[in-house]
């Protein structure tokens, strides 16, 4: 199997963690370029959408979007990443750190593509508004499941937490959120966050 990928992707990222932490070393990680204003033929062949990730399967059609290849790659493996007792609090974490990498990707996206004399200031607030609030809905009600035994959610948030440092350090995200920031200190360790860290 292949996944079609890009280093600095978060949901990319969020797959690559999943296959370290769930120990699959038989999937081979292949760079592509995505783009919002076009990418690779071959991924707009596998993925209709032209967004990465891909997992690119020989018994199968292709996989997408992110959340449906890591639960394709928790199941394969066996191991607990959706606990079925916390099914709907995991997804709900994990769309939760989405919706955070995909404000900060459009944010990214408008300023790397459209000329900055176009830029639209309120429009950037306004996308991080929605990370905000997100990242203050994780640092009020769910630091229980952040704190437990590894889930999908977890890998999802600090995928997320990592690519706000990466892009858009100058926010300031940890602040006034300290029991969110020791967690993502703490869970930017682990060997499979080090390995995939942009
Ligand atoms: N909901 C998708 C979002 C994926 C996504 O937005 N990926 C970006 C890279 S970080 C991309 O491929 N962008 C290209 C485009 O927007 O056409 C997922 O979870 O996989």
């Amino acid at each position: 199997m292949q996944l079609l990928s890009s280093p600095a992707s978060p949901f990319v990222r969020k797959c690559r963690v999943v296959l370290i932490e769930t120990g699959q070393d038989d999937v081979e990680v292949r760079d592509v370029t995505a783009s919002p204003m076009g990418g690779d033929a071959a991924l707009n062949a596998a993925n209709p959408s032209g967004k990465i990730p891909v997992l690119l399967r020989e018994d199968g059609p292709a996989l997408y979007d992110s959340r449906v290849i890591t639960r394709f790659l928790d199941d394969r493996a066996g191991t607990r990443l959706y606990p079925a007792d916390r099914l709907w609090d995991v997804l709900s974490l994990e769309a939760n750190a989405d919706a955070i990498m995909e404000a900060a990707v459009a944010i990214t996206y408008e300023k790397r593509l459209r000329p900055e004399a176009l830029w639209w200031s309120d429009w950037f607030e306004a996308q991080w508004t929605k990370i905000a609030r997100s990242l203050d809905a994780l640092e009020a009600r769910s630091m229980p499941l952040l704190e437990g035994p590894l889930n999908a959610g977890q890998i999802a948030v600090g995928c997320a937490l990592g690519y706000l440092d990466l892009r858009h350090d100058d926010r300031g995200w940890r602040d006034g959120r300290d029991t969110l920031a020791a967690w993502e200190a703490r869970f930017a360790e682990r060997p499979a966050m080090v390995a995939t860290r942009p």
